[in-house]
């Protein structure tokens, strides 16, 4: 029987996920839908023939809600996963779990207690077919071992909003989970660095960020985060080995030769840069509830990646590289 899904958030990825889930993946379809901007959601739920609840809450309660995505903003997805614990129901949370570790932690010892894992954290770029590549390579030593990564995570604009701390909590945040899942090493040290900046940035946020990362064997990582660099989205990842680098290349299907140049596009957004990852994702989210074996990010990993996005904001406020120590994981985790 097809799972009955419901979204709480109908904004710009929640959208993109409700027609994902409705036309895309098999086995689930959307029932309900909620957010605070009521006329665009009811309006949705018309379309899609779904119902509108007036509170995320009430959403997950519903007997015609068997699971749930979080697609609100940031600040909103630690009390929809607690409610939805609550209810023993599986939730997949777009990242970040939670805006500090604290809150991250509160889901943790909510699901130890639960028993079950219910959470999967919307982490998309383990399923990003470059992203496997890397992994494989760094696995099989390939190249013998990783010793540095040299990262960018670029964006075309970012509004008015958009403040120096989501540079790590709202963009930064795919790499502190992707890197520490492509090594299998969890992180020991962030430094922070503020370059000169742009002037297509504002007074609230400092752009662009550099981050440097230290792992528990000693690869050193690099990571701009630059999110108004008005050329197109871009993420690289190059992994220096010991006989070998090895590195993401644009996907791009594509190139174009006219007027003297030979090019290919850059993808103007993160819906078409890793539209497919997304869809595995969800694919193979909805199927691991349906055989019993969710195997997606796990609250842990959000937690993991929420006390080195803390880490990185201490060592932004102060200048220094802050030490990571994570507690032991849970039983259930591993
Ligand atoms: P958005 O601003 O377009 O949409 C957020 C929606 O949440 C809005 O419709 C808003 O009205 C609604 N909302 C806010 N508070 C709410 C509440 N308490 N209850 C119900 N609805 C509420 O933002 P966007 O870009 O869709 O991002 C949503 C989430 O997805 C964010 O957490 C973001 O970090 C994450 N995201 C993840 C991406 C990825 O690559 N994995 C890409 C884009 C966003
Ligand atoms: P958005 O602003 O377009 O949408 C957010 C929606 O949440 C809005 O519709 C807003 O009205 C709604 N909302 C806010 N508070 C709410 C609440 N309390 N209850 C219900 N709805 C509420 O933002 P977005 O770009 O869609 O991002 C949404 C989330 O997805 C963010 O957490 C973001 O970090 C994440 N995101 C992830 C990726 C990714 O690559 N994985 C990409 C984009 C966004
Ligand atoms: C957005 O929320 C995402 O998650 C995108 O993947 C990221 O590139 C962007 O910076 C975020 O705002």
């Amino acid at each position: 029987m097809d799972l009955k899904v419901g979204v709480i958030g109908t904004g710009a990825i929640g959208i993109e996920h409700i027609k994902r889930i409705n036309e895309k993946v098999q086995g689930a379809y959307v029932t309900a839908v909620s957010d605070i901007n009521v006329e665009q959601a009811q309006r949705l739920a018309n379309q899609i023939d779904a119902v509108f609840f007036e509170t995320g809450e009430e959403l997950i309660a519903s007997p015609d809600v068997a699971i749930v995505v979080v697609t609100s903003w940031d600040p909103t997805h630690e009390k929809y996963v607690l409610e939805a614990i609550k209810h023993g129901k599986y939730v997949f949370c777009e990242k970040p779990l939670a805006t500090d570790s604290a809150g991250c932690k509160r889901i943790v010892d909510a699901e130890v207690k639960a028993g079950k894992k219910l959470v999967q954290v919307g982490f998309m770029r383990r399923y990003d077919r470059g992203y496997i590549e890397l992994k494989e390579a760094i696995e099989t030593k390939k190249f013998g071992e990783p010793l540095m990564l040299h990262c960018a995570h670029r964006n075309p604009t970012a509004d008015e909003n958009y403040l120096t701390p989501m540079a790590i909590i709202n963009t930064g945040i795919h790499e502190l989970d992707a890197l520490r899942w492509l090594l299998q090493e969890d992180y020991v040290s962030a430094q922070m660095i503020l370059p000169k900046q742009t002037s297509f940035t504002h007074e609230k946020l400092h752009d662009p960020q550099m981050l440097i990362l230290e792992t528990v064997s000693g690869v050193h990582i690099d990571l701009e985060i630059f999110v108004n660099c008005q050329f197109g989205y871009d993420i690289k990842c190059d992994v220096v080995c010991e006989t070998g680098e090895i590195g993401l290349e644009d996907p791009a299907y594509t190139h174009v030769k006219a007027k003297g140049k030979n090019y290919t596009k850059i993808a103007p957004d993160w819906q078409t840069r890793f539209v497919e990852a997304y869809d595995y994702e969800f694919e193979l989210w909805i199927r691991s509830i349906q055989t019993g074996n969710l195997n997606g990010p796990t609250a842990w990993d959000g937690y993991a990646a929420a006390v080195t996005m803390d880490a990185c904001g201490k060592a932004r406020d102060t200048g220094e590289r802050t030490l990571i120590q994570l507690p032991e994981c849970p039983a259930l985790y591993k």
